[in-house]
């Protein structure tokens, strides 16, 4: 894949002791926010890398000199490729994690340490916005519904909020689990790689994270309920298809839900 400008290096893998993490935070025309993300986010891992996905706004000019490896895509290549390009990155320099976070704000960074605290080479750690349902616009709650009811059916693993990209993910992962149809659309890799960790024998845990909206946003969000939701059920729906509706994976995750008792938005 062309990327260009790749930036200075900094900070390496076991600076703070313990499990080596990167930071990986995909940008597209995140200006107004991504330096105080990033300035928030330098110290609680061993390295931050800003991947601008061909950015028009200038936002990889505002995170120059703060001590962080930037990466830029020639062209505008969606969340998903991005977040490969970063993750890849990580690996290659002999990170164990990796944590994913949005650059426009909606994820504290100050949850991070929660969020590897959880951290397990065969695990998923998934940032979880149930406890602050209400603050999800109603449009984007039920479409996380939806998603998460096929996600887990196709997982075979009940997962309360499949659509948050505040992740955990074990730097090798991507290397060992096989998506098909990730590139199909920015946002179905975060959604792909739960299925196919699941079924790689990985498993997700859940931390929760809040659920940040309105009020940090400095720009609506480039998510489309329907055909980014659209694109999403297509992928899981021609998983289930093709494993013979996978009735096992729809058990299994419904009763973890009933035993989870997962709290209802009124
Ligand atoms: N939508 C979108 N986001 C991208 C792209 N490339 C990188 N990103 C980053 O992915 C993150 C999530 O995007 P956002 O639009 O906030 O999605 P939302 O939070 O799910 O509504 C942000 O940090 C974006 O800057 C892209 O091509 N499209
Ligand atoms: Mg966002």
């Amino acid at each position: 894949m062309k990327q260009t400008g790749v930036g200075s290096i900094e900070g390496r893998p076991g600076r703070l002791g313990g499990p080596s993490v990167a930071a990986v935070i995909p940008a597209f025309n995140e200006a107004g926010t991504i330096a105080e993300v990033v300035g928030r986010t330098l110290g609680l891992v061993d390295r931050t890398i800003v991947v601008d996905d061909g950015s028009s706004d200038g936002t990889l000019a505002r995170v120059e000199g703060l001590g962080v490896q930037t990466i830029r895509h020639d062209r505008n290549r969606g969340k998903g490729e991005s977040l490969l390009t970063g993750i890849r990155a990580a690996e290659e320099a002999g990170f164990d994690y990796v944590v994913t976070l949005d650059a426009d704000g909606q994820h504290p960074p100050e949850c991070i340490p929660q969020l590897v605290a959880a951290a397990d080479p065969r695990v998923i750690v998934l940032g979880s916005r149930t406890a602050s349902d209400d603050a999800i616009p109603l449009v984007r709650y039920s479409a996380n519904q939806t998603a998460n009811f096929f996600i887990s059916w196709a997982a075979g693993h009940w997962m309360s909020d499949t659509q948050c990209g505040f992740r955990v993910y074990p730097a090798g992962l991507f290397r060992q689990v096989r998506l098909r149809r990730a590139r199909a659309s920015g946002f179905v890799l975060e959604s792909e790689v739960l299925i196919e960790a699941c079924r790689a024998g990985y498993s997700v845990t859940a931390v929760p994270v809040p659920a940040l909206y309105d009020s940090v946003l400095q720009r609506p969000s480039h998510f489309r309920p329907l055909r980014d939701t659209t694109a999403t059920v297509g992928m899981v729906t021609w998983k289930i298809l093709t494993w013979g509706l996978f009735p096992q994976g729809l058990l299994r995750a419904q009763r973890q839900r009933l035993m989870i008792g997962q709290p209802g938005r009124p």
